[in-house]
C-alpha cells in the first residue's frame, strides 16, 4: 500500500529536506512528484536513489494524489491549497497562510495528533492541515511533558534563529558577508535589515503595532493554539549567524511545584526529545550538533529562582527538520497510522 505524494516548493531549503526525510523514514509511497514554479521545471531533485524532474505546479493535475506537502511560501499556499484540497488530496502546509484559521488544525504530532481525528471526521473539512513556525514546533515539543506535569502559567522565550529560516538567499548572504568581511569587501545587507555576519539581529519578520515582531507573535499564537490557550507567552526572536539550527532560552512559571530532576525525567520519557544536560563544559547541545538530527534537544534544565515554581531550559533543534519538513511528514505519518487517510488509487 503506497501513497502518492507531491511536494510543492521542491527546490527550496525545506522542499529538498522533505524528499530526504520521506526516503529516510520509508514513508509508504507509490509515487513522489516534485512540483515548482515554471522557472524550475526540469530541475533535478534527489529522492533516495532516484532522481526526480520538477514539474510545473501551474498545470499539474492533482487527481489521485493523496498528500500534498506545501512549502513554497504563503502566497502560493493561499492561491493553491484550497483548490488542491477540493480534489480530495490532503494538503499539509508549511506556510503561515492558514495556521490561525479556526477551521484549520495546527499540528505537532507529539503534542496534539488527536486533533486530527476530529478534523478528519468532519464533512465540511477543506483538507488543509497547517504546520507551525519552526521556533514554535521545537518549543511545544519541549513544553508539553512539563505542562502535563505541573501546568504552565507563563513562559518567556528568547530565540537564537539560524539564517536557513530565511531561505537559501539568507544563507548565501551570511556566507558572502562572512567571506567579504575578511577581504574588506562586505556586501551591503539585502535579505537582512543589518549585517548578519559576526552580528545578531533582534528582528525577524515584520513589526506589529504593539512593538513585537510577527515572528514573536507567531510563537505566542501558535503555542496557545497547539498546547493551551491559557498559557501566557512573551518572546524575543533574534537572528544569529548560524546556518542551520534554532536555539531557545526558555523561562517557565508553573502552577504546581516541579524540580529540575522531575522535569529532566519527564523530558527523557517524552517522544521526540533528547536530554543532554551535564553541568560541565560541553554538557549541552548547540545548533551545530543538532543539524541533521530529528530530535528536539533539551539542555541546561535548572531552577528559575525569580518566580515561584520556576524553571529554565535551553532547547535546540534543526529548524529545517523538526521545525518544517520533518514535522510535515510526521503529520502525514500520523494520518496514516491513525487510519485517517487511505490511498485513493490502489498501488
Ligand atoms: C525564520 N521562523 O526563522 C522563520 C521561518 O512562519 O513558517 C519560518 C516562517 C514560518 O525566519
Amino acid at each position: 500500500m503506497g501513497y502518492k505524494v507531491a511536494v510543492v516548493g521542491a527546490t527550496g531549503n525545506v522542499g529538498r529536506e522533505m524528499f530526504e526525510i520521506l526516503a529516510e523514514r520509508n514513508f509508504p509511497v507509490s509515487e513522489v512528484v516534485a512540483l515548482a514554479s515554471s522557472r524550475s521545471v526540469g530541475r533535478e531533485i534527489s529522492f533516495g536513489d532516484k532522481v526526480l524532474k520538477c514539474k510545473n505546479l501551474d498545470d499539474y493535475d492533482f487527481t489521485g494524489t493523496d498528500f500534498v506537502l506545501m512549502s513554497a511560501g504563503g502566497d502560493i499556499s493561499k492561491a493553491w491549497a484550497a483548490k488542491i484540497g477540493a480534489t480530495g488530496a490532503i494538503v499539509i502546509d508549511n506556510s503561515s497562510a492558514f495556521r490561525y484559521h479556526e477551521d484549520v488544525p495546527l499540528i505537532v504530532p507529539e503534542v496534539n495528533a488527536h486533533v486530527l481525528d476530529a478534523y478528519m471526521a468532519r464533512n465540511d473539512r477543506k483538507n488543509i492541515i497547517a504546520n507551525p513556525n519552526c521556533s514554535t514546533a521545537q518549543l511545544v515539543v519541549a513544553l508539553k511533558p512539563l505542562h502535563d506535569l505541573a501546568k504552565l502559567k507563563r513562559i518567556v522565550v528568547s530565540t537564537y534563529q539560524s539564517v536557513s529560516g530565511g531561505g537559501k538567499d539568507a544563507m548565501d548572504e551570511l556566507w558572502n558577508q562572512t567571506k567579504g568581511i575578511f577581504v574588506n569587501d562586505s556586501p551591503t545587507p539585502n535579505k537582512f535589515p543589518k549585517q548578519i555576519a559576526f552580528n545578531v539581529i533582534p528582528h525577524i519578520d515584520v513589526f506589529m503595532e504593539d512593538g513585537y515582531t510577527k515572528e514573536e507573535w507567531k510563537v505566542l499564537a501558535e503555542t496557545k493554539k497547539i498546547l493551551d490557550p491559557k498559557i501566557k507567552v512573551s518572546c524575543t526572536a533574534v537572528r544569529v549567524p548560524v546556518f542551520v539550527g534554532h536555539s531557545e532560552a526558555v523561562n517557565m512559571e508553573f502552577e504546581n511545584p516541579i524540580t529540575p530532576d522531575e522535569a529532566r525525567e519527564a523530558l527523557r520519557n517524552a517522544p521526540g526529545i533528547m536530554v543532554v544536560d551535564k553541568r560541565e563544559a560541553g554538557g549541552y547541545i548547540t545548533p551545530v550538533e543538532a543539524k541533521g538530527d530529528d530530535a528536539t534537544f533539551v539542555s541546561r534544565i535548572r531552577e528559575d529562582v525569580t518566580v515561584e515554581n520556576g524553571l529554565a531550559m535551553w532547547v535546540v533543534s534543526d529548524n529545517l527538520r523538526k521545525g518544517a519538513a520533518l514535522n510535515t511528514i510526521q503529520i502525514a505519518e500520523a494520518l496514516v497510522e491513525r487510519g485517517l487517510v487511505q490511498p485513493r488509487v490502489a498501488a
